[in-house]
Formats: C-alpha cells, sequence, structure tokens
C-alpha cells in the first residue's frame, strides 16, 4: 500500500512551488470518486454518474487543496499573518493550516451568515474571527486593500496558488476514472479518461477557474485527449455571472456561495464558453430537493451549496442536455456536517422524547416498521 501524501506532493511537477519546498500539509486531497447510480435512476438517464467528495478533505471542503499551496507560499516568503474574507469554508481551511504553519489567521465574514460548523473551526483554530455587518463581496473588498497595503498576506482564490493547488482535483478525476476499469481490459490506453461533464457549485468562481485550468494542463501534457464540458451553478437569488450583472442583496440558503460580485467572474466566464458548457442557476427548493436526494438515497450528506451542482444535473436531465451514455462528475465541494441547522430544520418533524421503557419504544418501532 502506498501513502497518500498531499496534492503538493502527489502533483509536483504542476504546481510550480520548485523542488523541495516544505510543504504545509493536512495530506489533503485523494477524496473518493463514489459512483451514484440511485441518483442516475431518480434523473431518468442511462448515464454514469460520480460524486467527487470534497467533504472528505481535512477541514471538511476543497478549499484545502487550495490552501496548502497558499500557505505553503506565505510561509516560503516569510509572511508573519494571513487573511481572508469568507463565507465559511475558506476561513476553517485558513484557520487550520495557518495553525499549522504558526502562522497567525485574520477571517472577515458576513455577520450571522455563515453555518455553524465553519464558524466553530475558525474558532477552534484560533483565528481572530471579525464579523461584519455586511455580505461577503463587502468583505472581499476590505481584505483586498488591506493585503495591498501590505498588512497581510491574502489567502482567498484570488491568490493564484490557491488556484494552483485546487486544479488537482481535476487530475485525480481523470486518474481515477482512468484506473476505474472503463474500457475493454487490457486495452492500452494513450490517454486518461475525461468525464462529459464536469458540475460544479459556483459562488467567488475560483474552483470552476481552478477545474478548468486542472483538464487544460492534463490535456497539454498529454494526459487526456479530450476536455469535459464545464456545468456551473450559482442559486438563483445570487446569480450574478448568470444574470450578467452583480447582485448588490445576494440571498441563498446555500450561505457558501452566497456571493453577488465573484472575484473570478472573467476566468469562470471563459471555462464556461471554453468548454462548451453553460453558468445556470438552480432555486433554493431545487436544491434542498437534491440535498435530501443526495443524502437519503446515496448516502452522501454534502451541504447546501454543494447540492447546487446535484439539482443542476437534475435540471440537465430535465431538458436533455445530459444524455444516455455520458460520465458527469458532480463536485460535492463541502460535508454537510459543517451547517447542521439546515439539516435539522428540513426534518419532517423533530421529534419529543418518550418514556425510557421497552414498551414505549418497542411500539414506536413497530409503527415505523410498518408491522
Ligand atoms: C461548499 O469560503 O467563497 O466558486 O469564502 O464553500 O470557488 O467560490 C466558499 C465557496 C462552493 C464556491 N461550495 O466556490 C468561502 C467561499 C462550497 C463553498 C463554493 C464555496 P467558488
Amino acid at each position: 500500500m502506498r501513502l497518500w501524501r498531499g496534492i503538493i506532493e502527489e502533483y509536483r511537477e504542476f504546481i510550480p512551488l520548485g523542488a523541495g519546498a516544505p510543504t504545509v500539509t493536512l495530506l489533503e486531497g485523494g477524496t473518493p470518486l463514489v459512483p451514484a447510480p440511485a441518483l442516475a435512476r431518480r434523473l431518468g438517464v442511462r448515464a454514469d454518474i460520480r460524486l467527487k467528495l470534497e467533504g472528505a478533505n481535512p477541514t471538511g471542503s476543497f478549499k484545502d487543496r487550495g490552501m496548502t499551496a497558499a500557505i505553503t507560499k506565505a510561509v516560503m516568503d516569510g509572511a508573519r499573518v494571513v487573511i481572508c474574507a469568507s463565507t465559511g469554508n475558506t476561513s476553517a481551511s485558513a484557520a487550520a493550516y495557518a495553525a499549522r504553519a504558526g502562522l497567525r489567521c485574520v477571517v472577515v465574514i458576513p455577520d450571522g451568515a455563515i453555518a455553524m460548523g465553519k464558524l466553530a473551526q475558525a474558532i477552534a483554530h484560533g483565528a481572530e474571527v471579525v464579523p461584519i455587518s455586511g455580505n461577503f463581496d463587502q468583505a472581499l473588498a476590505i481584505v483586498r486593500e488591506m493585503a495591498d497595503a501590505g498588512i497581510a498576506t491574502l489567502v482567498n482564490s484570488v491568490n493564484p496558488w490557491r488556484i494552483e493547488g485546487q486544479k488537482t482535483a481535476a487530475f485525480e478525476i481523470v486518474d481515477q476514472l482512468t484506473s476505474g476499469g472503463h474500457g475493454a481490459p487490457g486495452t492500452e490506453r494513450s490517454a486518461g479518461i475525461t468525464p462529459d461533464w464536469l458540475a460544479i457549485p459556483v459562488g467567488n468562481a475560483g474552483n470552476i477557474t481552478a477545474y478548468w485550468k486542472g483538464f487544460s494542463e492534463y490535456a497539454a501534457a498529454g494526459r487526456i485527449g479530450a476536455l469535459p464540458r464545464m456545468a456551473g451553478f450559482e442559486a438563483a437569488g445570487a446569480a450574478p455571472i448568470v444574470l450578467g450583472r452583480p447582485v448588490e442583496h445576494p440571498e441563498t440558503i446555500a450561505t457558501a456561495i452566497r456571493i453577488g460580485n465573484p472575484a473570478s467572474w472573467a476566468s469562470a466566464r471563459a471555462a464556461a464558453d471554453d468548454s462548451g458548457g453553460f453558468i445556470d442557476s438552480v432555486t433554493d427548493e431545487e436544491i434542498l430537493d437534491a440535498y435530501r436526494l443526495l443524502a437519503q438515497t446515496e448516502g452522501v450528506f454534502a451541504e447546501p451549496a454543494s447540492c447546487a451542482c446535484v439539482a443542476g444535473l437534475v435540471k440537465m436531465a430535465r431538458d436533455g442536455r445530459l444524455k444516455d451514455g455520458q460520465c458527469a462528475v458532480a463536485v460535492l465541494t463541502g460535508n454537510g456536517l459543517k451547517d447542521p441547522s439546515t439539516a435539522i430544520q428540513q426534518a419532517p418533524r423533530v421529534r419529543g422524547a418518550i418514556n425510557a421503557d421497552y414498551e414505549s419504544v418497542s411500539s414506536e418501532v413497530l409503527t415505523y416498521a410498518g408491522r
């Protein structure tokens, strides 16, 4: 058995940090690519749907891929303090990697609008948490200005090292599909396997940018002969790219992607256009339907923002964009445990306590079991 070494060591030839740079790593990446047959059946298409479980990263989201690279570079450059604006996951990841590197970390967050698990993480890792009476876009503008003034090193995805790290998820998808036994046994393949579609939630638009860069670099290196189409999904109440204009007051239950003026807007647009894909939006209701579907039929608990891309696949199947015989990978960016309040609010009923005796409990269970 070979042990996973984290994304910088695994893909060092694609990450220009210089040979032998000491890495700040929690051995992120190497996340499961899980088949989703029940979802495919519900969609009514004979498609091969795979879920990239980015919630299996050390802090529970894809941000760790970018953070290992950004924090490694910050240490190389002699930084003492890192800063980010965040809808939650970036702050959790920055706080963890900064703690590991012995750096101070400041996270600026929209007050009351980040999920409880993420806030708990930032606090547990000892970050300085600064809530503002404003949204993510305002927080990002402020921290960018502070970074420009030399006060701290910015680790949002406008930091190019974040993109360098996050692109490795595209490499992994190809490597996993290729080693997963597609094609006739014994067939020699000069190139790896590319999915037809990459479905991904879009917030600040760094991740769709990173995936497209990753697939493009693998193609340039001869590792794949074809590129996937990128299908990005914004939440309907926070869909600036779809609308073609910034949204001043973004609103969605998927707080991770409650962003009205994405920093990587232009590169996200390019990824969708150059790949022959698109960026679309899904409603909160569609997101929550997908959230329940995934948890209750596939056993996969992903946070609401992640489920935007599953809602997107449902929409693609409905309108015929996703076809029989195709392979689609859905990027489940964050763990469902990040946002316990949404899960509990979604419960059809929360039962009160019953008597602590065999009769009371067994009668409940027999009713449940339909006996
Ligand atoms: C679970 O943490 O922007 O389009 O500040 O947490 O690359 O922004 C989080 C974004 C999707 C969108 N899914 O990714 C932050 C932050 C989850 C996320 C996105 C986020 P981008």
